[in-house]
């Protein structure tokens, strides 16, 4: 793993309805990140938070059912222009969410840099909606349909290239709360995605087995992107919209371990941590100790 690490945070709440979201990379680093990855003998700079503007209406449905539109895709856009530097310095990007919409960005910023960028997307939702299928308007739900293309050109388009990301290069884990639409979408572009009933019925060593053998066959770099509603919301009460029976605090370390073994990835993001409805912090804790073991607190 790349020793040089850039963190850069997304106080992003217009992708969804509750306010606090913003507050999820103050959250994290006040849970101890910088001194968990010093400890781990990483050269980490904090870079700060990318602007984020205020939503000018009270969070009305703007333009094609697309809630905030300008002003999340504005802060996208400068977040994908940081975190396509970094890698050009040829520092590891962890970026700290911010509701998921965060990740059209930095997406759009990492996968400029690969042939075949491949992506975990560790979530309860798919979040494949475009503004045709939402049931929300919340882009928040849309991010990873944005990265394959799919969706308003002021999001798709961002750094001027599409798409981001090829369905045979995503792994989606933890999946529980799809919509119709999502579901539809899946089939049709015949994503992997292991749902809860396949992590239940083979067990997490086998799924990321799968996911690890096949990412490292066909792409040559691996995005992470950890939803903290992936996991059950008794581990991670302070998520905007927590979906019963997740993945639990030892599925997610092991996930985690198994990752940073097999020295796959490239990028991370930690997204939708809401302090405001945590319980003393413990979902930023919680995001930290799994930084730990992703990269590599593993004891011997
Ligand atoms: N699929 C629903 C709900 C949702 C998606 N992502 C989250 N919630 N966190 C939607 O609004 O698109
Ligand atoms: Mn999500
Ligand atoms: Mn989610």
């Amino acid at each position: 793993m790349q020793k040089n690490m850039s963190v850069i945070g997304v106080p992003m709440d217009l992708g969804q309805n509750r306010r606090g979201v913003d507050m999820g990379p103050s959250a994290i680093r006040y849970a101890g990140m910088m001194e968990r990855l010093e400890d781990l003998h990483y050269n980490v700079e904090d870079l700060g938070d990318v602007p984020v503007s205020r939503a000018d209406s009270q969070n009305t449905v703007q333009e094609g059912n697309l809630r905030n539109l300008k002003q999340v895709a504005d802060s996208n856009q400068k977040l994908a222009e940081m975190v396509d530097q970094e890698i050009h310095k040829d520092r590891f990007p962890l970026v700290l969410g911010g509701d998921h919409s965060m990740a059209i960005g930095s997406m759009a910023g990492i996968a400029k840099n690969y042939e075949n960028l491949g992506v975990i997307w560790y979530d309860a939702h798919g979040d494949l909606n475009s503004g045709d299928t939402s049931p929300s308007g919340n882009i928040h739900g849309m991010p990873l349909a944005v990265s394959l293309g799919i969706g308003h050109e002021k999001l798709t388009r961002i750094l001027n290239y599409a798409p981001k990301v090829k369905p045979e290069n995503i792994v989606i884990i933890g999946a529980r709360l799809l919509d119709p639409p999502e579901k539809a979408l899946l089939q049709e572009l015949g994503i992997t995605v292991y749902s809860m009933h396949e992590v239940d019925r083979l067990g997490m060593p086998y799924v990321m087995n799968e996911a690890i053998s096949s990412l490292k066959q066909r792409t040559d770099g691996v995005h992470l992107s950890l939803d903290l509603d992936g996991l059950d919301p008794a581990e991670a009460p302070g998520v905007g919209t927590p979906v019963l029976g997740g993945l639990s605090y030892r599925e997610s370390h092991l996930a985690m371990e198994m990752l940073s073994e097999a020295d796959i990835l490239t990028s991370a993001e930690f997204v939708e941590v809401n302090p405001i409805l945590d319980d003393q912090n413990k979902t930023a804790s919680l995001a930290v100790g799994l930084m730990g073991s992703l990269f590599g607190e593993k004891l011997k």
